[in-house]
């Protein structure tokens, strides 16, 4: 992309690929189980990945713990953080209840496809239900945010995600594990994109999702 403001800092992926290219990928933390590298290639390094978290039906916060401790019991996944739960106002339908909204910082040595295949199933196992209305009610919702600093466009995944910048109830638990984060497309780390957003005075900072890594 020519918009894309670092030159050794972003590249595209297309679907399925692995991250390649770009900066240098994030090394896999001291405390990744050894079966993290084991899953593909060994010189696949881990990528540091940021993911959001949303539910509004049922057991809001349950919900998002499973979904945590699901994604960690992955071998080619660590929970490295997670952020506090925050209630916030519904974007979109006003008609429905208020959301439960949470981020998580993950290292994995997934593609971008496959992390989502992941995230989808999670989401299936947690009774997530699709209707063909957008923004509808749902009792877990597990977006890509972003995947180090690299871009992906493809019909099925698009990252970063494409309206997290203008979404409070995405920035705000973000900004609470991963403030420098650098969006590759716009070059803003995500403490600023929080400072020009509207609508944080509606969010109420819950308590923590877990203790991640767990211990
Ligand atoms: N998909 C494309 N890119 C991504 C990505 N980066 N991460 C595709 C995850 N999935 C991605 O998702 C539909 C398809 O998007 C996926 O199958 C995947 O192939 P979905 O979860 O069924 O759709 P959705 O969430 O209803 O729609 P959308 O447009 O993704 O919604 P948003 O933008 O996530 O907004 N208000 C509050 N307060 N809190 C919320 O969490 N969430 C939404 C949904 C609306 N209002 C909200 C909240
Ligand atoms: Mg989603």
């Amino acid at each position: 992309m020519s918009s894309l403001p670092d030159a050794d800092g972003s590249a595209p992926l297309r679907d399925g690929d692995h991250a390649s290219g770009g900066s240098a990928p994030a090394p896999v933390p001291a405390h990744a189980p050894a079966s993290a590298s084991a899953h593909i290639a060994p010189s696949v390094a881990a990528r540091e990945v940021h993911i959001a978290l949303g539910a509004n039906l049922g057991d809001r916060l349950g919900t998002m713990r499973d979904a945590l401790h699901r994604l960690a019991a992955h071998p080619a996944i660590t929970v490295v953080a997670a952020s506090s739960a925050w209630d916030t106002a519904p974007v979109g339908p006003p008609d429905q209840p208020r959301y439960l909204n949470g981020a998580a910082t993950l290292a994995t040595t997934l593609a971008p496809a496959e992390l989502l295949a992941v995230l989808l199933d999670v989401e299936r196992a947690l009774g997530r239900e699709r209707t063909s209305t957008r923004w509808t009610a749902r009792s877990i919702d597990l977006d890509i945010v972003l995947f180090g600093e690299y871009t992906v466009d493809t019909p099925d995944l698009a990252v970063p995600h494409p309206r997290f910048r203008e979404r409070a109830f995405v920035l705000l638990p973000l900004a609470e594990i991963a403030a420098s984060a650098r969006d590759p497309v716009t070059g803003e780390r995500v403490e600023s994109l929080l400072r020009a957003c509207p609508g944080r005075s509606d969010a109420v900072r819950m308590g923590p999702l877990g203790e991640f890594p767990a211990r």
